[in-house]
Parts: structure tokens; C-alpha cells; sequence
């Protein structure tokens, strides 16, 4: 496991470590962990990095699981208290520094849809996109991967797009005016389709959104890992 601070962490760092830096980041590269990292770093609050090493498995040593009994990425530890899956860290995080950074709804009915899209990213476009690659990817065993499992799930994605791309017509992001952390959620799983031989160029708006989404500065330092 390795170390370092993020952006935010840097800066605070300059007044001295012991200043109670409360978030304890857990990740690795180009995983679900991304979109933490990412929200992170545009929040800007001082925050320590923890890279794993998952080819190494050091997701599942004790000393890790005994934080996060799943033994994967992301993990925050947050005012001493270990925090679990992507979703519940992105709101977790939304609630607290997220609407005073204009990143996370402020209103109730806006956090509504809010909750409502992050959810329907985690549960519903995330589950099409776990059947899909648990039935082609090869680092699963060839008895338990089905092409016409593979082939419903590629349908369920397609249309799971055309949603999506519907609920971005005449928007730059999909809740409010302005990029946030439901944009975080979603944008980036898109590019990843791509690479798996899902066509999304039926849908511009989605397109363009990703595009527009990932190219803001705070994910370009999420790429450098
Ligand atoms: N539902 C979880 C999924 C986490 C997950 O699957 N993480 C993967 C990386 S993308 C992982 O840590 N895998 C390591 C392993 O399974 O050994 C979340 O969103 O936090």
C-alpha cells in the first residue's frame, strides 16, 4: 500500500500534517475507485491516498478487510468510520462539502433527482453493465459465460443509453445547469463501453456530455493515477 496526499491534502499539508485530515482514500487506477477519486479532487478538501495493489491482492489482506470485508476499491475512511461502496461515498460526500462547492444539490426536491440518477447509475445501468462483462470478459471461466446472456445485456445497455441520451437533450448535465457529482456517477463508464464493443455513437447527447465532463482539469489528475 502506498501513501500520498491529495490536492487538497498538499495544501494543507503545508500547515503541518497532525491538522485533522479526516478522509483516508483507498483506490486504485482506472477502477470503480475512479469516481471517488474524482470527486475528490474537485472538491479540493485534503484527503490521503492509499493506492492498492489489486494484482498483488493487497485488497485482501486483514488489516483491509477488517475496513472493507468485500476487499475492493473504493474505501473511505471518514471521521474514523469506514465507508463502503462507490455510491454511498459519492453521497456521503455530496452532503457534506459537495453543495457548499456547488458539486451536490442543495434543495430536497433536487437531491431527489439527484439520488434518482446516481442510483439508477449504480443499480440499473451498472447491473446491465456487470452482466454484460461477467458474460464476456475471458478472465471468467468460458462455462460460465453466455453469449445470449452477453447479447441481452448489450440490448439492455443500448436502451439504458437511449434513456439517458433522451434525459440529456437540450442539457449540458444531467441535473441542474451545472456539472456535479451525478455527472461524476454516470460520465465516466461510458468511454469504457466503447472498448467493449458497445456502439454509443446513436447517441449525440451522451456524447457530448461525456466529452464535455471529462474534460475538466480534476479528471485529468485522475488519470496520472
Ligand atoms: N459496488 C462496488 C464495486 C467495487 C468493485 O467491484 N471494485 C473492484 C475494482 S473496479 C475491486 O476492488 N476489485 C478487486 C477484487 O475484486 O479483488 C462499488 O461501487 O464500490
Amino acid at each position: 500500500m502506498s501513501d500520498t496526499l491529495g490536492r487538497g491534502g498538499a495544501t494543507r499539508a503545508q500547515g503541518g500534517r497532525s491538522i485533522a485530515m479526516d478522509l483516508k482514500f483507498y483506490y486504485a487506477p482506472m477502477t470503480s475507485a475512479s469516481r471517488v477519486h474524482w470527486a475528490l479532487e474537485e472538491l479540493g478538501v485534503p484527503y490521503e491516498k492509499v493506492k492498492l495493489d489489486l494484482a498483488a491482492g493487497e485488497q485482501r489482506k486483514p488489516e483491509y478487510l477488517a475496513l472493507n470485508p468485500n476487499g475492493k476499491v473504493p474505501l473511505l475512511i471518514a471521521e474514523g468510520r469506514p465507508i463502503f461502496e462507490g455510491l454511498a461515498i459519492l453521497l456521503y460526500l455530496g452532503e457534506r462539502f459537495g453543495t457548499e462547492k456547488g458539486l451536490f444539490p442543495a434543495s430536497n426536491l433536487d437531491r431527489a433527482d439527484a439520488f434518482k440518477w446516481m442510483a439508477w447509475g449504480a443499480v440499473t445501468f451498472g447491473e446491465a453493465l456487470q452482466r454484460f462483462l461477467r458474460n464476456t470478459l475471458d478472465r471468467f471461466p468460458e462455462e460460465e459465460r453466455s453469449p445470449k446472456s452477453a447479447e441481452v445485456a448489450k440490448k439492455d445497455l443500448a436502451a439504458h443509453l437511449a434513456i439517458l441520451n433522451e434525459a440529456l437533450e437540450g442539457k449540458e448535465y444531467l441535473v441542474g445547469k451545472t456539472f456535479s457529482f451525478v455527472d461524476i456517477s454516470i460520465a465516466p463508464a461510458i468511454p469504457f463501453l466503447g472498448r467493449f464493443g458497445i456502439d454509443v455513437s446513436p447517441f449525440p447527447n451522451v456524447n457530448a456530455w461525456v466529452a464535455r465532463c471529462l474534460a475538466r482539469p480534476a479528471f485529468a489528475r485522475v488519470m496520472q493515477g
